[in-house]
């Protein structure tokens, strides 16, 4: 019998690409209609009469936001599911691919709709921009396709313990089910608000739309997603990385509780993106804001762990001081450099999100390009920097091939391309932000305005940056056709770390998942019913909405 090139079962393999072959695909359209929305910006470029600005602009959100990020990190946690905790019974493979299909369906639809452009109301439909009801339908799809995936993940970690009473379970596979729970939970909400309150209003049964309910139920997931984005690049930088640089995982249970406390506090804080809106209890704005401050604790604690993992391989390798580690890394690997740039980009980035959640700060930047700025630094920087780390060994490992020199060397030369890029285009937001320039506006609405020349040269310099920042996009999507369909046939190495023999104990109510989820529940409960009632009976008129189709 021919031994497998692959690293994982086969069958899970081509599961675990399927998701990835959609991921790249948006990456192409979305940083596509990406490079337009600077180059319309910029005033120095049209768009062709039959394309609008937030058209595209609900492209690049919807594609990268939502698309791009659920497939990659479907498939990851799939393929860390399989190599860790063993692969999938059939049963568990067809609930995957069923969910595989139901988020692709709804993919299409909702790509249809914003093409035809009836639903150009970008990422996060606000009411009251209505869409064409396809548009709803499509993303609550795309929504319960993924909690069909999830199904999977629960039981395959599910069956694991079964099989391993009383053992450690694998950590990757704990991060996973981490992952999905929190998104399950948080997606409720804007099931909620799609299937209650936007699609009987699309199709006209109701007259019209209560826009604080369904702003507030679509930031109750909208922050709980910006961690279903960036929990699996924590996954790589604590149980990957250590591996690729020789190392081991320095602690699994400060890994664990990291993440355990990621799901406690991430969910009860979607105020915090709505601190400026009226017809919320500004008491309620301060304690979510409290518990915004708490959920940066688990990050501080990932970075701690990082600098940990650095040392010890460091001294391990005889450096000395605080920082001769910088001299012991594996700088021309690139399944090393992606991902810690990506670490480096997050200390400003997580900065600014610290700005984002101080109350009185917030009055400056919010609604400001700033906003703008802050995400693509964290969300499109140090995720995606981490994700396409991750890409360098995971596709050629799934698909039987090598990550040769050659692809290593391209891969170097896209993170910087990506870093610089991103540093003047995320630059020249954040600094246009805190002069006020406003998010979300196309050049053509300033026209004739005195903030023209204002704003010109940032948005130059955003256009430049975006520019810089496709080219690196291109170069992505060569590596990725070539790891997927040409590289040698080989067997790639799929990096996962063993747990440092200093390491303490993992204490075992770290796997007590009733406790965890009650928690979460009486912390959602406690931080949203009191203000969510408030809402509704103070509730003013609703809004009859504007039609865009
Ligand atoms: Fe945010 C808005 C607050 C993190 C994404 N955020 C957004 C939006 C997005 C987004 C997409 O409170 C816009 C939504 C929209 O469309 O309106 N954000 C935070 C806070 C954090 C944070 C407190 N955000 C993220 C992450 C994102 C993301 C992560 C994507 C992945 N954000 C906000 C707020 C708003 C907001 C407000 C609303 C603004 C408004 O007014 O509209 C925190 O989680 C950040 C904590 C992070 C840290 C950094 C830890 C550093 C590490 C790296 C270590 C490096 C090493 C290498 C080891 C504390 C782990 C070192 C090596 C050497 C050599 C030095």
């Amino acid at each position: 019998m021919i031994k497998s090139l692959r690293s994982i079962d086969t069958k899970d393999a081509k599961l675990a690409m399927a998701h990835m072959y959609v991921a790249f695909t948006a990456l192409f359209v979305g940083a596509s209609a990406g490079l337009l929305q600077t180059l319309e910006r910029s005033g120095k470029f049209n768009l062709p009469s039959w394309l609008g600005y937030y058209q595209i602009l609900t492209v690049h959100g919807v594609v990268l936001g939502l698309v791009l990020t659920t497939f990659f990190i479907l498939g990851f946690m799939l393929a860390a599911q399989s190599k860790t905790a063993g692969k999938y019974s059939s049963g568990e493979r067809k609930w995957a691919w069923t969910g595989f299909y139901m988020m692709t369906t709804g993919v299409i639809i909702t790509t249809i709709f914003i093409l035809l452009n009836e639903a150009s109301v970008l990422y996060t439909f606000y009411a009251p921009l209505m869409a064409h009801p396809g548009f709803y339908i499509g993303l609550t799809l795309v929504i319960v396709g993924s909690w069909v995936v999830g199904v999977a993940i629960f039981h395959r970690h599910y069956r694991w313990r079964k099989e391993n009473p009383g053992e450690r379970t694998p950590l990757l596979s704990f991060m996973a089910v981490i992952n999905m729970l929190m998104w399950q939970i948080a997606t409720l909400g804007v099931a909620a608000t799609v299937l209650l309150q936007f699609i009987p209003w699309s199709l006209g049964f109701t007259d019209s739309i209560d826009v604080l309910v369904s702003r507030t139920l679509f930031w109750y997931f909208g922050h709980p997603l910006v961690y279903f984005w960036l929990l699996p690049a924590y996954m790589a930088w604590y149980a990957i990385i250590p591996k690729i640089i020789g190392g081991k995982i320095f602690s699994d249970a400060l890994a664990r509780l990291s993440f355990i406390l990621l799901l406690l506090f991430s969910i009860p804080v979607g105020f915090h993106h709505q601190l400026t809106e009226p017809g919320i209890d500004p008491f309620w704005k301060y304690i979510q804001v409290i518990l915004t401050f708490l959920v940066v604790i688990p990050s501080l604690m990932t970075a701690f762990s990082l600098f940990a993992t650095f040392e010890s391989r460091g001294r391990e390798l005889g450096a000395k001081g605080l920082f001769g580690w910088v001299k012991k890394m594996p700088w021309k690997d690139v399944r090393f450099l992606a991902p810690f740039i990506g670490m480096l980009w997050f200390i400003p980035g997580g900065a600014g999100g610290i700005i984002n959640a101080s109350n009185q700060v917030n009055q400056v930047v919010h609604n400001t390009i700033w906003v703008t700025g802050h995400f693509h630094l964290t969300a499109a920087t140090s995720v995606m920097l981490t994700f396409f780390g991750i890409a360098y060994w995971l596709i050629p490992s799934l698909t039987g091939r090598k990550l040769t020199a050659k692809m290593n060397k391209w891969g170097i030369i896209q993170t910087i391309f990506w870093s610089v890029g991103m540093a003047i285009m995320s630059g020249a937001m954040h600094w246009q932000g805190l002069l006020g320039g406003p998010r979300r506006s196309a050049y053509s609405e300033y026209l004739g305005n005195a903030d023209t020349a204002a704003w010109g040269p940032y948005q130059l310099a955003q256009a430049i940056g975006g520019s810089i920042l496709f080219i690196g996009m291109v170069i992505m999507i060569i590596i990725f056709i070539n790891l997927a369909f040409f590289a040698p046939k080989g067997k790639e190495e799929f990096p996962v770390a063993k747990l440092s023999v200093d390491a303490g104990e993992t204490p075992k109510i770290f796997e007590n998942w009733k406790l965890w989820i009650g928690v979460t529940l009486a912390l959602i409960v406690f931080a949203y019913t009191i203000p969510f009632i408030d809402i509704i009976q103070n509730a003013p008129p609703g809004s009859p909405g504007f039609k865009l189709w």
